[in-house]
């Protein structure tokens, strides 16, 4: 994509450029600019349909029942931001909540599909919590669980949705033989939560589900 903007912008130049050596007329020359001006926001909206947009499954969510999904999908990205942060300790005190969110969930609020939908994840999400809980000084270990609980918390923001749009990002780099890793974020801007500060830009945004 990024060559694609590019390229638009030196076609853009070129044009702009070969009109002021060609001695244009200014009126001449300001339409030529407006197109080029047209072409650059052309490019953004590719670069923006290349994003997939996911729609969120059930639409019949109670709202107490949202909520609670609301609060274990707020645990997990509070995770998120404190791995990106090489917080270990913040990483742990919400992996402990998050565990209790999820016990405390009352599935009596769930209909039968959202329910089995629940429960086909509830245990991948709960050993994820666990094992980020219970390891504050071991932020490889934590990502290491934090990237099989992505997918699972991915399954169910896809399924419940989060009360706000979120993105789902891909980092090749992380665990790079098996096709690196995704997590979800809040923002659209990429702050990678697997690596140090220093690769926090690495990765890209592939989903935006809303
Ligand atoms: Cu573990």
């Amino acid at each position: 994509m990024k060559r694609i903007i590019f390229s638009l912008y030196a076609v853009s130049a070129v044009l702009v450029t070969s009109c002021n050596s060609n001695g244009k007329k200014e009126s001449e020359l300001h339409e030529v600019k407006n197109a080029s001006k047209d072409t650059m926001q052309h490019a953004i909206d590719i670069a923006d349909k290349e994003v997939k947009v996911v729609a969120v499954l059930f639409t019949n969510v109670g709202a107490r029942a949202a909520n609670s999904i609301k609060e274990i999908i707020g645990n997990y990205l509070q995770i998120k931001n404190a791995l990106a942060n090489d917080d270990a300790t913040a990483a742990a005190n919400s992996g402990k909540i998050m565990n209790e969110n999820i016990t405390k969930l009352d599935k009596s609020l769930l209909t039968a599909s959202q329910k089995k939908l629940f429960d086909s994840i509830a245990e991948s999400l709960k050993e994820g919590a666990e094992h980020i809980g219970n390891n504050d000084d071991e932020i490889i270990h934590q990502r290491e669980h934090f990237a099989t609980m992505s997918e699972a918390v991915y399954l169910l923001v896809k399924a419940f949705g989060a009360g706000k749009p979120i993105y789902q990002d891909h980092c090749p780099m992380y665990n790079e033989n098996k096709g690196g890793a995704m997590w979800l974020s809040e923002i659209k801007a990429v702050n990678n939560p697997y690596f140090d500060t220093a690769m926090s830009t690495c990765g890209s945004v592939k989903e935006i589900i809303k």
